[in-house]
C-alpha cells in the first residue's frame, strides 16, 4: 500500500482560498451569502497548511482538489487518508470555476482527483473516485472484489447519491448557506414560506432511507462493509455530518454507527470532519448572533 503522505496545497490554490468569490465555491445556481463563503475560507485557509511528516520533497503522483466544508469532499479526504494513500490535497476554494480548472474539469466539481493513467487526467463524483481507488490499489477492505459483496455496496452508495443525499441538500443547504440546485424550490423565487415547507418536507422524508441504511444494509452488523467500514459507510457517515447544521435528531443507532466509524478510522476521519464540524458550527454562531 502506498505511503501516507498528506501535502500541502499547491500555491495557486492557497491564494484562491485567501480570495473567496463564492461563485466558484456554489455548487449550482446562486451565491452563497458573504459570511458562509467567508467562513468556510476561514477554515480551509487554516488547514491547508502542510501535514508534516512529509517524507520527501517529491510531489505525490495523486492530487486532490477539495473544499474543506463539504462532505461530499470529507468522503474522499476520510478514504484517502484511511487506506493510506499518498497523496496532495489542494485547497479549490474560490478556484472551482477558474478557465484552468475548468479546462480540466467542465463540471468545476470536487471533489477532484489528478492521477496517472486516467484517460482524462481527472476523475470527479465522490463515490466513483473512492471506487477507482480501491480498485486501483487492490483496497478490498473497504471496497470488497467479490461481485454480490460488492454490489450491495454499490446499491448503497448509489441510493445513497440519488435519495438520501438530495433529502440532506434540500433540509441543510438553506441553513448551511450553499445555493441550492436548480429546480429546487429553495433555489427558486418562491414566498419563503413554500421554501421552508420544502425544507421541511426534506427533513421528514430522511427517516425512511436512513432506516434502510440500518436495517437492510447493515443488517445486524456493525457497518455495511461487515466488520470494517466500506466507502459507503464513510459515504455515509460524512453524509450524516451536515445534520447537525439543522439539529436534527440522529437515531440512536446513527449516532452509535458515526461513533464506531470514527473510532475505526481515527484520525483519517475525524481531521476531515473536523472541518465540516468547524464550518457548522460557525454558520450556527452567525445564526445565532
Ligand atoms: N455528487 C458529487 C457532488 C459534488 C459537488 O456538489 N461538489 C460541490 C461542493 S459540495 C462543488 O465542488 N461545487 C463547486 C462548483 O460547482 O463550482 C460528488 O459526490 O462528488
Amino acid at each position: 500500500m502506498a505511503k501516507t503522505v498528506t501535502k500541502s496545497a499547491k500555491k495557486p490554490a492557497a491564494k484562491a482560498a485567501a480570495k473567496p468569490t463564492g461563485k466558484a465555491a456554489k455548487p449550482a445556481g446562486k451565491a452563497a451569502p458573504k459570511a458562509a463563503v467567508k467562513a468556510a475560507a476561514k477554515p480551509a485557509a487554516k488547514t491547508s497548511a502542510p501535514q508534516a511528516k512529509a517524507k520527501s520533497a517529491k510531489k505525490p503522483a495523486l492530487t486532490l482538489s477539495m473544499l474543506k466544508p463539504s462532505v461530499n469532499n470529507m468522503s474522499v479526504r476520510v478514504f484517502a487518508r484511511a487506506a493510506g494513500l499518498d497523496h496532495a490535497e489542494t485547497d479549490a476554494w474560490g478556484h472551482t470555476r477558474s478557465p484552468e480548472y475548468m479546462a480540466r474539469n467542465p463540471a468545476h466539481l470536487t471533489p477532484m482527483i489528478e492521477d496517472k493513467g486516467l484517460p482524462r487526467g481527472v476523475l470527479w463524483e465522490s463515490c466513483a473516485i473512492m471506487q477507482y481507488l480501491a480498485n486501483k490499489h487492490g483496497l478490498e477492505k473497504f471496497y470488497p472484489k467479490a461481485p454480490a459483496k460488492r454490489a450491495m455496496v454499490d446499491s448503497a452508495m448509489f441510493y445513497l447519491m440519488a435519495t438520501l443525499y438530495p433529502y440532506v441538500a434540500r433540509a441543510t443547504y438553506p441553513a448551511l448557506g450553499f445555493p441550492q440546485y436548480a429546480g429546487e424550490v429553495g433555489h427558486s423565487d418562491a414566498h419563503p414560506d413554500k421554501k421552508s415547507e420544502a425544507q421541511k418536507a426534506a427533513m421528514d422524508a430522511i427517516a425512511e432511507p436512513l432506516e434502510v441504511f440500518h436495517s437492510f444494509f447493515r443488517d445486524g452488523k456493525p457497518f455495511i462493509g461487515g466488520r470494517h467500514p466500506s466507502i459507503a459507510d464513510i459515504r455515509l457517515a460524512a453524509t450524516l455530518e451536515f445534520l447537525a447544521v439543522i439539529d436534527y435528531t440522529l437515531p440512536k443507532w446513527a449516532k452509535e454507527y458515526m461513533a464506531a466509524i470514527e473510532k475505526k478510522l481515527g484520525k483519517a476521519y475525524a481531521e476531515p470532519a473536523g472541518d465540516v464540524r468547524g464550518y457548522i458550527a460557525h454558520v450556527k454562531s452567525q445564526a445565532k448572533a
